[in-house]
């Protein structure tokens, strides 16, 4: 990658941050710890890889974008609202009465968002049927999908991966955001998803794991992903809960949290 192109990532993705934190700030509570461990993958995909027309959100051949794990779709807002997919203003309406912008994703209500979740462990299983459907139809698409890594304790997580595994689904890329956190502790405690490459390539899946926040790393991946054929692909992402906000990151119950306006001010350096 360029480094002009590695620069303007990497501001988009501060933005993006910047922008996430004070819209669930000024709400005042919210799911900021899940938000912030997806900001750079979401940089990645929407700023450099996708093909996707924010003037056009339904066109056909369009890639699709699925957050499963659907509690961070106020990082996905602070994506969308910054391409245009709608106005900017909607970001300050985040999770209120009539709002465009729930706190899970809603895809019929939010342009842009291409599958509705916050019921954990559904979204690969859309991501196969849209992945397969673009093969079907020949149309090149790419479906990207992001799920927790509490999120795949879930069990439908696995028939879709077997699926998509077994039928070679190789425009389906798939990342782990591996925080190591679920809702109320570590995932280790609770119930440890390791040998986590392991399983993925049992499930015969191209499987690479990289740090989370590094954009270059997360860019090469996909590239290697799009290289490969006869599988579909899993890229784990070594994430941090709560990455850049100051208030949550390493923290244990950093999962949804009240943020006071001195908060999100100060992690902003906004007004
Ligand atoms: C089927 C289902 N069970 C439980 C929940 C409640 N819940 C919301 S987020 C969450 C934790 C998910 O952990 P993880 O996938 O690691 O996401 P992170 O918080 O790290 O973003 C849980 C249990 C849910 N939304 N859906
Ligand atoms: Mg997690």
């Amino acid at each position: 990658m360029e480094e002009n192109q590695l620069k303007l990532l990497d501001d988009k993705a501060l933005k993006i941050r910047k922008d996430t934190i004070e819209m669930i700030g000024r709400f005042g509570v919210g799911h900021i710890g899940g938000a912030m461990s997806v900001i750079e993958v979401l940089t990645v995909i929407y700023y450099e890889k996708a093909n996707i027309d924010p003037k056009n959100p339904l066109k056909s051949d369009r890639d699709r974008v699925i957050m499963s794990k659907g509690h961070a779709g106020p990082a996905l807002y602070a994506v969308l609202a910054d391409l245009g997919y709608f106005p900017r203003e909607w970001i300050y309406t985040l999770n209120q009465n009539g709002t465009r912008l729930p706190s899970h994703c809603d895809m019929n209500k939010t342009p842009g968002v291409d599958m509705t979740a916050g019921s954990l462990g559904q979204g690969l299983s859309a991501g196969v049927g849209m992945a397969l459907a673009a093969k079907m139809d020949n149309n090149g698409a790419y479906v990207y999908v992001i799920l927790g890594d509490g999120e795949i304790q879930e069990g439908q997580v696995w028939e879709a991966a077997m699926f998509a595994g077994s039928k070679k689904i190789d425009n389906l890329i798939v990342f782990l955001d591996y925080n190591k956190l679920q809702l109320d502790g570590y995932i280790c405690d609770i119930n440890t998803i390791e040998p986590i490459a392991d399983k993925w390539r049992a499930f015969n899946f191209y499987v690479q794991s990289v740090d989370g926040h590094d954009i270059k790393a997360i860019s090469e991946a996909i590239d290697n992903a799009k290289a490969q054929h006869d599988a579909p692909s899993m890229i784990i992402l070594n994430t941090i809960k709560g990455k850049g906000a100051y208030f949550a990151e390493g923290i244990k119950n950093c999962h949804s949290m009240t943020i006071t306006e001195e908060q999100w001010k100060k992690a902003t350096d906004r007004e």
